[in-house]
């Protein structure tokens, strides 16, 4: 059987599988100086935007990709006060982030003002912080920014970007991870998305390796599951300045003062525990 007219598929060629949205149609479609962003509104997951033909979010299941990118990291740094956000367009990553009330700053660095723009009108409630006091967006290149910044400043670096082709290709190599280091402080952490545990091991290996080649001295590939993306299984890797990573702080995880649909300490711990084959086979 074949779709076409009337769904979104977005085909993953290496991994000879596709996934498909019924739709009502497009209603949102730009080329920006970088990349092609489309909105559709479907049948069943809401809106969904798609940037270079690869699915980013829905309104349905983003909180899976968001809560894990951002409550992971937070609940692990032993006080998170400064976070950088490189990409994250969409915004839903601040939202989250700023659901901890110890965030005294969280600035959002995306290189495409589109997305955010797209993000405001389909996706609102993601964009719902963006007026808090502590948030500050900036449409300027992440890379540039995490080369340029102060020694020590940042607490947290998350890196929410594209998939590492494109504008998001060099937010994958040792160079920008040594920006990252020194922009960090002593017990500074950087989470980045890692792409599919099933379909990307070769390229989570080169992002751990290069992680500890440019000065993290531990590293943890965390899992969740992640609906609209390429096998459904999603990994982001967290980095540590200094030390190794253990679990998070479990006991303000227990008292967490905000709500979350997938997050709690289960979720987080489940997070932590490695399949056997990725015992095996990651590397770093
Ligand atoms: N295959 C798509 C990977 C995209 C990861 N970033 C999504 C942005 C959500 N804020």
């Amino acid at each position: 059987m074949s779709l076409g007219k009337g769904w979104f598929t977005e085909v993953y060629e290496q991994g000879g599988s596709a996934f498909s949205l019924k739709i009502k149609g497009k209603v949102h479609e730009y080329q920006s100086r970088f990349q092609k962003i489309e909105v559709y509104e479907t049948e069943t997951y809401g809106y969904l935007m798609v940037i270079d033909g690869c699915t980013m979010v829905s309104t349905r299941e983003n909180f899976f990709y968001h809560e894990m990118i951002a409550h992971p990291v937070l609940f692990t740094h032993p006080r998170p006060r400064r976070v950088l956000i490189i990409g994250g367009g969409d915004c839903g990553t601040l939202r989250e982030v700023l659901k901890h009330p110890g965030v005294e700053l969280a600035q959002q660095v995306d290189i495409d003002e589109g997305v955010t723009r797209a993000a405001e009108q389909y996706f609102p409630e993601l964009c719902a912080s963006n007026n808090d006091p502590r948030a500050e967006l900036y449409f300027e290149d992440g890379i540039k920014w995490a080369a340029e910044a102060d020694a020590g400043f940042y607490d947290i670096i998350i890196v929410d970007g594209t998939d590492p082709v494109g504008p998001g290709e060099g937010l994958f190599n040792e160079a920008f991870y040594r920006s990252c280091v020194r922009a960090l402080g002593k017990d500074g952490l950087l989470v980045q998305q890692t792409e599919s545990p099933l379909y990307h091991m070769k390229l989570l290996n080169d992002v751990r390796l290069a992680m500890k080649s440019a000065g993290f001295t531990g590293v943890h590939t965390l899992t969740f599951p992640q609906p609209i993306y390429p096998s459904g299984w999603w990994t982001a890797t967290i980095a540590t300045r200094s030390g190794a990573i253990t679990g998070g702080r479990e006991q303000d995880i227990l008292k967490k003062p905000f709500e979350t649909v997938y997050y709690n300490l289960d979720m987080h711990r489940a997070a932590l525990a490695q399949p056997e084959f990725m015992k095996r086979e990651l590397k770093g």
